[in-house]
């Protein structure tokens, strides 16, 4: 880890900046993927599932025996585990879950909004080293509450062909019953452009790598909306005295293992506490299956000693982090302060794997500094909220004039007019 003492102001915007990739190169090649699906569909899925998965497939979607033989092989432990993360995920999403009340703005006209469930959505969950389960819990039971119509999920199948079992237990768990063999661009361009079996959807959700993030980007300039833009993830951990070193060393590296890319950072009031948790970290990284992974991701990490806790919260206000905790026993004094972060641990026992996994909360967030003006996923991204208004004649009265004067002023005659010709016939009724 890159270690700095007390930086200097005019320093931070370079402290919290993340690595650029070169997104030209990118941008061309993920075009010429976009347009290949939509103009050869399936046969353009099986192409790049060759070429990228080393994978020949006859079918994309997986079928039901594929499902059932899958949820036989999860071992139990996982299934009841899975079970306890669901239960808690669907406890804290369906509090999100509000009816707005209906307002009288003024007498004779009523407003009021209802969400209702984006009709179709296409989740992306990545495969390879870390088939990321967890993910599908925690979007695909919003969108059973959200009570959104067709819900298909998107995931790149291994060199023999097969689909990760835990993907497909969880899968089942929440209800998707369409899902389909696509890895990488090609696949969220699949879901954006519709192929012969992989149905066109409205919004698409889920992480991936760099391919997957870029098309993301694209497909939004064709009208298909996405939960966030991306980028790698990151933690960042304000550590005092009253933390436990080796405890932070510990979500420093559940960061760091993610990919090589992860952005970790640690800041701290006191050199001393900074030194116990770098050594901590030296020496747990070791012991990690993945850490060649979290050794590559420390290269690029910092770690920064300020002179006091306002200034480390000052830093990560600036920094905007995905996950934010607070390693203090008085986490809970610094909660007002927090401007930007996109989910937040507070104290010595909140660490980031409980929100990844089973607290409640969603683990998808934004990152890269996103944190500034994006929430993450919640009931709330599954949803539209339409607006419903109904006037009557006191209520076109009591408005109508102001409406005729402010559309005058714009220069609106036919807006105008739609008031008039309602206020003329409610005086001519009354005569
Ligand atoms: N920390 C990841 C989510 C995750 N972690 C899934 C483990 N599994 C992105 O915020
Ligand atoms: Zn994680």
């Amino acid at each position: 880890m890159k270690t700095y003492n007390n930086p200097t102001k005019e320093n931070w915007n370079a402290l919290t900046k993340r690595p650029a990739i070169d997104q030209k190169e990118l941008g061309d090649l993920v075009t010429s993927i976009i347009e290949n699906v939509k103009s050869k569909g399936n046969l353009a899925l099986k192409e790049y599932a060759l070429q990228f998965d080393k994978v020949t497939l006859n079918e994309l979607t997986v079928s039901k025996e594929e499902i059932e033989k899958a949820k036989t092989s999860v071992p139990q432990e996982l299934k009841d585990a899975i079970q306890l993360a669901y239960g808690n995920i669907y406890t804290f999403h369906t509090s999100q879950q509000t009816t707005e009340a209906v307002i009288e703005t003024v007498k004779g006209v009523k407003c009021w909004r209802k969400s209702v469930g984006i009709e179709k959505v296409g989740l992306y969950i990545p495969g390879g080293s870390a088939p990321l389960f967890s993910t599908i819990l925690m979007l695909g039971i919003p969108t059973k509450i959200a009570a959104c119509k067709e819900v298909i999920l998107c995931t790149p199948p291994s060199k023999d062909g097969t689909i990760n079992p835990a993907i497909l237990f969880t899968a089942d768990l929440v209800g998707i019953t369409k899902i389909y063999k696509a890895g990488g661009a090609q696949a969220i361009a699949a879901m954006a452009v519709g192929t012969e079996t992989i149905p066109q959807v409205y919004k698409i959700f889920g992480p991936g790598n760099q391919y997957v993030t870029k098309a993301k980007e694209l497909i939004q300039q064709m009208g298909v909306a996405i939960d966030m833009p991306a980028g790698p993830s990151e933690v960042l951990v304000i550590a005092d005295r009253t933390c436990n070193p080796e405890f932070v060393a510990a979500d420093l590296l559940s960061q760091a293992e993610h990919g090589p890319d992860s952005q970790v950072v640690l800041l701290s009031d006191s050199e001393e506490t900074l030194t116990k948790c770098k050594i901590a970290v030296e020496r747990q990284v070791q012991l990690l299956p993945r850490k060649d992974t979290a050794l590559k991701a420390l290269e690029n990490s910092t770690a920064i000693v300020f002179k006091n806790m306002v200034e480390c919260i000052e830093f990560s206000n600036q920094y905007a982090p995905e996950h934010l905790i607070i390693a203090s026993e008085n986490a809970n004094q610094y909660v007002n302060d927090i401007t930007n972060a996109g989910s937040v641990f507070l104290g010595n026992y909140s660490c980031e794997s409980a929100g990844d996994y089973a607290s409640g909360t969603n683990h998808t967030l934004p990152t890269n500094g996103f944190a500034k003006n994006y929430s993450g996923v919640s009931l709330d991204s599954f949803v539209k909220k339409i607006t419903f208004q109904e006037l009557n004649q006191q209520g076109i009265e009591n408005i109508g004039e102001a409406i005729e004067i402010m559309a005058e002023a714009e220069g609106l005659f036919a807006h105008k007019n739609a008031v008039t010709l309602r206020l003329n016939e409610i005086r001519n009724d009354r005569n």
